[in-house]
């Protein structure tokens, strides 16, 4: 998102989710994404990549450390996987066997997917209710009227969210996560759908 709200040219490499050889042998740590700047040039942390490449600071960068943000993303981050995960393990980028690798590391922390399904009132329950309080700070944008890295970090956070059945966004938040997309190029999946 934030290289097509900056207008980079990029290449983007998709690694499939049970690949663990890859990222340990260039971070050392079983994590994406891993942005590589120029040989050996490797980042593996998403904000400081965005920091890197927005040599203008066009999305305030700074504006991500808010603490407000950071509990707003969480909350939003522990019902929305919950709900999410028996789902996107069957999106196009995912075969038989990173989807199972999936399904058994996620299984660990949240428990069985099948319960996960089974409580799913819970979780919308709650994230309903966060994002209520989100759509009152959207003015257009997250509290200001252009598009910054609070909105990448929002969006991202929540688009993953149309693929849940019989989810729909209210007409708000829908407008406002397709303004982010177009403003940022976004395409979910492109790199299998397309
Ligand atoms: N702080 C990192 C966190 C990245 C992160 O949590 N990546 C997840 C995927 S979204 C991951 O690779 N987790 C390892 C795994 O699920 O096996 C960032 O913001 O870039």
């Amino acid at each position: 998102m934030a290289a097509g709200f900056l207008a980079l040219s990029f290449e983007s490499i998709v690694l499939p989710y049970n690949d663990e050889a890859t990222p340990l042998s260039l971070m050392n740590k079983k994590m994406l994404p891993i942005f590589e700047f120029a040989e050996g040039d490797l980042s593996n942390e998403s904000l400081d990549i965005i920091k890197r490449l927005d040599v203008n600071d066009l999305l305030q960068n700074n504006k991500s450390s808010e603490e407000e943000l950071d509990s707003l993303l969480a909350k939003i981050g522990s019902d929305l996987h919950s709900l999410c995960m028996p789902y996107w393990m069957f999106t196009p980028e995912f075969n038989s066997e990173s989807r199972e690798y999936f399904q058994t590391k996620k299984e660990v922390k949240r428990g069985p997917f099948k319960k996960l399904i089974q409580d799913k009132e819970i979780y919308l329950l709650g994230l309903e209710k966060t994002l209520l309080e989100v759509e009152t700070k959207l003015t257009p944008f997250y509290k200001g009227d252009k598009l910054t890295i609070t909105d990448i970090m929002l969006a991202s956070h929540l688009w993953g969210m149309y693929i849940f059945p019989e989810f729909q966004f209210s007409t708000k938040m829908h407008s406002y996560l397709q303004e982010v997309k177009k403003q940022t190029s976004f395409e979910y999946h492109e790199d299998f759908w397309n």
